[in-house]
């Protein structure tokens, strides 16, 4: 440990504070890692943390057999609001295997394809709202109405649920509750004790006790109800593991439904909306975007779901947003036995570091000298080949990798395809953008205003 770099200004019981924000922990860490190199540590609080962003490093983590998914930091701080629901489960809780058979099938092509016209229905009501933005020459607030549309598809798709994001000029409380529980899980990581946060840990039990209500709520209704045609929540209720016959208990279906609501929508809302701030600012990306669009779908008035795959280049958009703002900007890994990492550092049994992808993601040995300027053509087929293996990684690696990848791709690929092909995104030239992290990373105060382009699609 001693050979791994750390800032140079040292306070006692303190640590690494100097210079660093607790609003913004990830943005810090980017900066320190451009100081101190590819493995570093920071301490806050007597506690010492390990960050790797070395694409060598990194690479070597992805090793399955010599390394595992570490539920630490902000993932462990959720362990209240979730427990041992898929994304917060230990890797020897029984519940995440039994959870990740049980709902994989949710995830493949054919449940994809029947989500597809719920996930048109959604951006209806997007584009209703938008229209109107238009035609008054109003801005419109894109994390906002991102997290509305992401919302509602989870819910929809997921659940068979309306929250009524579209109809509200406020976020739906359960939105409010949740960004509550990010930030506090955040927030516990920046001080010593959570004793000192005892107002906001009032709050979050509060948050907490409103999102089991809510869920409560829409199992109740589920179970009263007609079904919801093999959705998630169906899966979640009526099926039994393929071979051991068990099922989800009831306490760990609640834990696994605020967790779809919840991963299934905000880091998806985030990589719309930087996707949508690059190409109001970059108008030949856009123009380009938006003439495969055009190509692909014709005027064809509701495109299908193969139509969505077929955007290559708006595909690209987003990937090259999600390497520069992956919105889930770090994923944790421990070592399964003594290993050394990369030949260099050893690490015991259980030891583990950050993998700070937002910062791999702009490794100038992997992207080049200009890795920090937006550039989709970096994503295209010939590049990638080129690129060395576990240098993309929005999605996390291994066996606890995101389950929701093709869902979340499929969504905002049609999503940006439909708004390209709608109107022309203006940008506020006076806007410099911010992001805001809880756990996740969100533009912040992100405002475009909307030309309409063609008026009778
Ligand atoms: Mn998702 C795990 C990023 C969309 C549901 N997700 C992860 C991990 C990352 C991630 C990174 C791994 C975290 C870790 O190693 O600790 N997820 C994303 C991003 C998007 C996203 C960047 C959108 C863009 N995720 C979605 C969607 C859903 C979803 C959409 C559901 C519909 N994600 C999950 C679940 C897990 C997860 C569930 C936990 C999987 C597991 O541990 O088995």
């Amino acid at each position: 440990l001693r050979r791994i770099p750390h800032p140079p200004h040292r306070l006692p019981l303190l640590g690494d504070v100097l210079g660093a924000s607790r609003r913004t922990p990830v943005q810090d860490s980017l900066a320190y890692g451009r100081r101190l190199g590819p493995i570093f540590r920071r301490r806050a609080f007597g506690r010492e943390f390990v960050f790797v962003w070395g694409a060598r490093l990194a690479a070597d983590m992805a090793d399955e057999t010599r390394f595992a998914k570490h539920v630490g930091l902000g993932v462990a701080n959720l362990r209240p609001v979730v427990g041992d629901a898929l994304f917060t489960a230990y890797n020897h809780e029984p519940n995440w295997q039994l959870a990740h058979d049980v709902l994989a099938p949710g995830f493949s092509r054919e449940a994809m394809e029947a989500y597809h016209p719920m996930m048109l229905d959604v951006a209806d009501r997007l584009t209703g709202h938008w229209d109107r933005a238009a035609a008054s020459g109003d801005g419109v607030d894109v994390p906002g109405d991102m997290t509305k549309l992401t919302l509602e598809t989870i819910a929809r798709t997921g659940f068979g649920h309306d929250f009524g994001s579209f109809e509200r000029s406020r976020p739906h409380p359960f939105v409010t509750a949740m960004v509550g529980t990010l930030s506090y899980a955040q927030r516990l990581n920046t001080v010593p004790s959570p004793r000192l946060l005892w107002r906001a840990t009032r709050r979050n039990e509060a948050d907490i006790a409103y999102l089991d209500r809510t869920v409560d709520e829409l199992v109740r209704a589920r179970r009263a109800g007609p079904g919801g045609d093999g959705d998630l929540l169906d899966r979640m209720l009526e099926t039994a593991h393929p071979e051991t016959g068990e099922r989800l208990s009831a306490r760990n279906v609640r834990r696994q439904v605020i967790t779809f609501l919840v991963a299934g929508h905000e880091t998806t809302s985030g990589a719309l909306s930087f996707a949508l701030h690059y190409l109001s600012r970059h108008p030949e990306v856009a123009a380009r975007a938006r003439a495969e669009v055009d190509r692909v779908w014709g005027d064809t008035p509701v495109p299908d779901y193969g139509q969505v795959a077929r955007l290559r280049y708006v595909r690209r958009v987003l990937d090259e947003s999600l390497r520069l703002w992956p919105t889930a900007p770090a994923f944790a890994r421990e070592a399964r036995e003594d290993t050394v990492l990369a030949g260099e550092h050893p690490m015991r049994r259980g030891a583990w570091a950050l993998v700070l992808t937002a910062m791999l993601h702009r490794d100038p040995q992997v992207w080049g000298a200009d890795a920090e300027e937006f550039d989709p053509d970096r994503f295209e087929a010939g590049a990638v080949r080129a690129r060395a293996p576990h240098t993309f990684k929005p999605f996390g690696t291994g066996a606890r990798a995101c389950i929701g990848r093709q869902f979340a791709l499929h969504e905002a690929t049609l999503v940006l395809g439909l708004l390209l092909r709608r109107y022309e995104l203006l940008p506020d030239p006076g806007y410099r953008l911010r992001v805001a992290e809880r756990l996740t990373l969100m533009p912040e105060g992100l405002r475009l205003r909307l030309k309409r382009r063609t008026p009778t699609a």
